[in-house]
């Protein structure tokens, strides 16, 4: 495959929509094809797959195996019917959450055993890793504060302590992949925190 995985994680709040658009618009000038997406939600059987996971009225009583088993279908579906054809026609893919997500929320948040998270990323993406992870790190109460106002979804309603476990996650995974995964400040401004992003793509990928 050609293309590259472009991949943003960080917890709640903390920018990746802004920074994939201004991506987005940065690799396009370039002339360069590139396609957004996101999980869960990528696909039209993701987006369903969303509303259950994440609505206002998605079932509080979902459980925890369950919760997980819905985030690697929608994994599945999104990269055959997605990821796969745009890397191959050699496509840069920016994708909003992928499989470190499922580490940080359902391993570190949720407490699920770590061989049966990794068991289902492996069978969910047949060893499809990104080529680079931009990990926006922002402390908890920064991300939540910025999505003061804003109707929050199902997990965004997780305690406190929920939300840094998620955060100490990412922070533990930055450290065993750092070739993969790259920290990027993400309290500076949005201006601040896409020229460093540039920087890095321009660096690792071009
Ligand atoms: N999930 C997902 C799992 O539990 N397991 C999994 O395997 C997967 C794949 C998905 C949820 O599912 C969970 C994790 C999540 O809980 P989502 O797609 O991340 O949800 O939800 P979104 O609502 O799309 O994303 P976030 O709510 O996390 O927001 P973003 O995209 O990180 O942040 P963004 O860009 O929308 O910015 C938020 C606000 O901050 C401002 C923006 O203008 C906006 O108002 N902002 C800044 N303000 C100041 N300085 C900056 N640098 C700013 N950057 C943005």
């Amino acid at each position: 495959m050609n293309g590259k995985l472009i991949v943003f994680e960080g917890v709640e709040g903390c920018g990746k929509t802004t920074q994939m658009q201004l991506c987005f618009q940065w690799l396009e000038s370039l002339n360069i094809s590139v396609v957004l997406t996101r999980e869960p939600g990528g696909t039209e059987l993701g987006k369903d797959l969303r509303g259950l996971l994440l609505s206002k009225s998605a079932n509080k009583s979902i459980s925890e195996i369950t919760e997980i088993l819905l985030y690697a279908a929608d994994r599945a579906q999104h990269i055959e019917e997605e990821l796969k054809p745009n890397l191959a026609m050699g496509k840069y893919i920016l994708c909003d959450r992928y499989t470190d997500s499922t580490i940080a929320y359902q391993g570190y948040g949720r407490g699920l055993d770590m061989s049966l998270i990794n068991n289902l990323n492996q069978i969910a993406t047949g060893g499809l890793t990104s080529d680079i992870t931009i990990w926006l790190d922002v402390d908890v109460e920064v991300g939540l504060w910025r999505k003061r106002g804003q109707a929050l979804d199902r997990i965004e309603q997780e305690t406190m302590d929920f939300h840094r476990r998620v955060q100490w996650g990412y922070t533990e995974l930055a450290v065993s992949y750092p070739s993969r995964i790259v920290r990027v400040d993400g309290s500076a401004s949005q201006e601040v925190v896409q020229q460093n992003i540039q920087n890095i793509l321009q660096k690792r990928l071009f």
